[in-house]
């Protein structure tokens, strides 16, 4: 078939909006219908040349949401009608890393997908030319149709509105997900976020979820606090405006450190602070954000042997086909919220301004309706 997809091209350049050819779906494969798909900072990420595993021409996105249109030979729990989220993190729930009750990272169709292509090797999407287009993280959401393994499709209700619930395919279940799958944080915490974009609002809304009594948020551009105030912030913190070094700061503020530190800035830098503003003994850094190629963490040993712990989180530590699900039930059920998050909306001939907004620190999500 033919479709409409944003395609990136070369790193750096924009998105051009173009026609494309789609191939069906193969064993234990499933045409979607994308209805609505978020911008996340990853996608820009990969755009801009810093993703080591950033490949082109591809069709990037990877939170979305849709239909299911088609499915492929041996496909069992999908049928066509059913409302699903393309999930980056499949799960298949008989590898290794499924059956191990520590992780959430299956690996089953991981190596092909960090190559673009389907699991048989090959990709389903090309120009009108016949030149193969990469698919991205295993999603591909900007395109109006897209190809998926089974196992990276949650199927959800579907009574649930597509252009909120494609936010549930990456920023909402991470920022929760780190809190309550991840961290595992205890009512009653004092926690700090750095960060207050499109993940680190759902970090805040998660840790308001679990109990936290302290909720800092730490961002450089101010007009992020009323909308983190919403979602349950109690102390802001803009370290352009902290005198001295910020870890004692925020240390002081938090008496002790905080029980749980989120980095959601992508920053290494950040990153070592967060560590270090958890408190001696027992304190956990979460890393969420995603830093540039080549980057790494430091900090003096000395930080963990006193008892702190740096840990990390993809997609939020949640198990997708069984917890995304449940979160657009929270969402459904007012437990959550998703809507003054999605700052714009947009329609696919207008993605690059989307990217041009969080460039600018003037939207949380962005999403494209087709
Ligand atoms: P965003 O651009 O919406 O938000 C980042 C925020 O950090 C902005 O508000 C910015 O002002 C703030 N910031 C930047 N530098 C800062 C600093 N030095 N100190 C304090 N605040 C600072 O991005 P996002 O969509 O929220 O994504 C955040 C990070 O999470 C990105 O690196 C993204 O790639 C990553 N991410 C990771 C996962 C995962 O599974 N681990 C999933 C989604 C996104
Ligand atoms: N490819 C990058 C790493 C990118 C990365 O860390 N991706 C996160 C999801 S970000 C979503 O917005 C993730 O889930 N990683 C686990 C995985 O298996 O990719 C790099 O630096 O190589
Ligand atoms: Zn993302
Ligand atoms: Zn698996």
């Amino acid at each position: 078939m033919r479709t409409k997809a944003a395609v990136a091209i070369a790193a750096g350049k924009p998105l051009e909006i173009m026609e494309v050819n789609l191939d069906g779906p193969r064993a234990g494969e499933v045409l979607v219908e994308i209805k609505a798909t978020g911008i996340c900072h990853t996608d820009e990420f990969t755009l801009s040349g810093a993703d080591p595993e950033g490949l082109f021409p591809a069709i990037l996105g990877h939170e979305g949401a849709g239909v299911v249109l088609e499915v492929g030979p041996g496909v069992t729990s999908l049928v066509p009608g059913d409302h699903v989220i393309p999930l980056y993190t499949a799960e298949c729930r008989e590898c290794d890393y499924c059956l191990h009750p520590k992780t959430n990272l299956c690996q089953k169709v991981r190596a092909t997908q960090g190559q673009g292509v389907m699991p048989d090797g090959t990709s389903r999407f090309s120009t009108l030319d016949g030149d193969p287009i990469l698919h991205y993280m295993g999603c591909s959401t900007f395109s109006n149709h897209t190809v998926l393994p089974e196992v990276s499709l949650a199927k959800v209700r579907r009574d649930a509105p597509f252009d909120k619930i494609c936010y549930i395919g990456c920023g909402v279940t991470t920022g929760i997900g780190a809190v309550i799958y991840t961290a595992k944080v205890e009512q009653g915490s004092r926690a700090i976020v750095f960060g207050l974009g499109g993940i680190g609002l759902n970090v805040i809304q998660g840790l308001r979820l679990a109990g936290a009594d302290q909720i800092v948020g730490v961002d450089l551009n101010d007009s992020k606090k009323s909308m983190a105030e919403r979602f349950g912030m109690t102390d802001f913190v803009n370290p352009a405006e902290v005198e001295g070094d910020l870890v004692p700061y925020l240390v002081n503020l938090t008496k002790g450190g905080a029980d749980y530190t989120f980095d959601a800035t992508g920053n290494v830098n950040v990153m070592r602070t967060a560590l270090e503003a958890s408190h001696k003994g027992w304190g956990e850094s979460i890393i969420i954000g995603v830093a540039p190629a080549g980057a790494e963490i430091s900090t003096r040993p000395f930080q963990l042997v006193t008892g702190r712990s740096w840990r990390g989180t993809a997609f939020g530590g949640a198990r997708g086909r069984t917890d995304v699900p449940k979160i657009v039930d929270w969402y459904m059920d007012g437990k959550i919220e998703i809507d003054p998050m999605i700052t714009h909306q947009l329609s696919l001939e207008d993605i690059n301004e989307g990217f041009e907004l969080m460039h600018a620190g003037k939207s949380i999500r962005s999403v494209v309706v087709y």
